[in-house]
């Protein structure tokens, strides 16, 4: 049953069809799968296929951003699904969370930030193309203890190095949590910019930020 779900979760995709992309995401919710579960082992897996396809010129930008739209009508259910499942618990902190500047792609971001409504943290979503003082400003107008900052190109990575340097200049660093993901970002990465943390993923993010939060 699981595995149905999977595979046309992951066909949905690869069809750029986001009518049934919605539908599957519904249907394993009503089967009791664990949302992030329909995430890693669906859907993940197609648009990650695809976007190799696209590096390799097997299919061009108009079928990535269809395959995206699709993502993106199934990542819709499983978020308030996840989001849920976090309403009832006590807060565990404050997260600001945005994809920085100069880059749009929100699909994981969305991920990690219903994962961390999931946990029981309290989620500030500011988009994408988010600047680099609008994370602190925001911050600090929400009580946040962490700033989570996602990238998807490597040359938008660089803004994460921004961030850190702009919150040291501002006196700010040590109030904030700073955690750094998205594709091609790495441990070594956020440790060579001087971030607190990185995770790979967003269940990694959730365990992350516990150990971090609780020290
Ligand atoms: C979908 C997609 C798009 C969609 C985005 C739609 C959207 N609304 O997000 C569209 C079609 C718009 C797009 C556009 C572009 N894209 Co694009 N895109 C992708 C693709 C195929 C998938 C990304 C994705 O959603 N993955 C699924 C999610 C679930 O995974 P994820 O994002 O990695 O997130 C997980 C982790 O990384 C982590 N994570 C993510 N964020 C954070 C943050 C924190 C704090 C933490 C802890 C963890 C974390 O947790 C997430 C959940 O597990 C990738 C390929 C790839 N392998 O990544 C290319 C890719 C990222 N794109 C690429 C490129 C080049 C572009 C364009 C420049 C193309 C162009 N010529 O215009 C534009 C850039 C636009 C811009 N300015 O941002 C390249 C980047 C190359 C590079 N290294 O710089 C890639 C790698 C494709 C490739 N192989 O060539 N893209």
């Amino acid at each position: 049953m699981e595995s149905e779900i999977f595979e046309k979760a992951y066909k949905a995709i690869l069809e750029y069809d986001a009518e049934k992309a919605e539908s599957v995401a519904r249907e394993g919710i009503e089967a009791g799968i664990p949302p992030a579960k329909i995430l890693d082992q669906g859907f993940s897996p197609a648009i990650k296929e695809l976007g190799d396809k696209f590096e390799n010129m097997e299919i061009f930008l108009p079928e990535l951003v269809m395959a995206a739209n699709a993502m993106k009508a199934a990542v819709n259910v499983l978020e308030s699904a996840l989001k849920k499942t976090g309403e009832t618990l006590p807060s565990k902190g404050t997260v600001v969370l945005g994809t920085v500047e100069g880059d749009i792609h929100d699909i994981g971001k969305t991920i990690v930030g219903a994962t961390l409504s999931a946990a029981g943290y309290k989620v500030h979503d500011l988009g994408v193309d988010v600047p680099v003082p609008r994370f602190l400003e925001a911050a600090e107008e929400t009580g946040a203890q962490v700033i989570a900052a996602s990238a998807l190109l490597s040359t938008t990575m660089l803004r994460q190095r921004d961030l850190v340097d702009f919150l040291k200049n501002r006196g700010k660093r040590e109030r904030f949590i700073v955690i750094v993901g998205g594709a091609p970002v790495t441990k070594d990465w956020a440790s060579q910019i001087g971030a607190d943390a990185y995770a790979r993923d967003a269940v990694e993010a959730v365990k992350v930020l516990d150990s971090l939060i609780t020290k």
